[in-house]
């Protein structure tokens, strides 16, 4: 398997319970609003713990980018994590310390530092309208993940090509009638600001593109990932990110 693809991924969403805890170093949960109310008076020492690559970090070193928000970004070789490995709650990456506390579950991760930071819509219509494409990449993938974890190459290919001829234009096209709805499609996916619905949708097309060919954006899909892109500071840490691994 080549180094591109080993650190390939994956995401995403696999948090569904109503509840994300922060952990403290021994895994006892800790209320996310307990700590809110401990930070409440100064910035969080914010620090995430992945590996080198995008995989399931990217989303969230977008969305602390699309904040302005600095964190120590920590990318652990695989002879180091074993070492660590222990010491993480529930014993996988990504995880966030925030002021020495954990958060583990990338799903958990991306929703408490959109909440932090205003990416996650302005009231409960608009979270809504975040979790539901949440959801719809949620399925989406899993395609991706049956591919990435098929080790017969005849069936790998079966699932390449349906996932390029099919479930990628149904996606596309699913994500450019959800985006119609919202200023007919001209501006983001939820409200008048950018959100991680919007940051999620292109990562998940930019790290699909490195293992399938994707097919042409609709046009209203188009021009989101190019805002999003051209976002100042999204453009900005792009800029600068092409040491990582693909
Ligand atoms: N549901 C978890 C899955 C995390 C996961 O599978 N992490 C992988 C890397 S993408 C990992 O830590 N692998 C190393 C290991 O399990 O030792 C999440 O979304 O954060």
């Amino acid at each position: 398997m080549s180094s591109r693809l080993l650190y390939f991924w994956f995401f995403i969403c696999c948090d569904d319970s109503p509840i994300s805890y922060i952990l403290n170093t021994t895994g006892h949960g800790v209320g996310i609003r307990e700590v809110a109310s401990k930070t409440a008076n100064k910035m969080p020492a914010y620090k995430l713990m992945y590996f080198e690559g995008k995989g399931r970090a990217e989303v969230i070193r977008l969305s602390f980018a699309a904040a302005g928000q600095s964190f120590e970004d920590k990318r652990y070789s695989i002879e180091e994590w074993y070492k660590v490995k222990p010491t993480i709650p529930q014993h996988q990456l990504p995880c966030l310390q925030v002021d020495g506390r954990f958060i583990p579950q990338s799903g958990a991760i991306m929703r408490y530092i959109a909440r932090e930071f205003g990416l996650h819509g302005d009231n409960n219509d608009e979270n809504t309208r975040v979790d539901v494409i949440l959801g719809a990449s949620d399925d989406f993938l899993k395609n991706v993940m049956s591919w990435y974890y098929e080790k017969d190459e005849t069936k790998k290919e079966e699932i390449n090509k349906n996932l390029e001829e099919t479930k990628l234009p149904q996606f596309f096209s699913l994500l450019e009638s959800i985006l119609k709805e919202n200023d007919d499609g001209d501006g983001y996916f939820v409200g008048k600001k950018i959100s991680l619905a919007d940051i999620l949708i292109y990562d998940i097309t930019d790290q699909t593109s490195s293992v399938a060919k994707l097919p042409a954006f609709p046009p209203k899909l188009a021009g989101l990932i190019d805002r999003v892109k051209n976002y100042s500071k999204i453009k900005e840490y792009l800029a600068k990110r092409e040491k990582l691994t693909q």
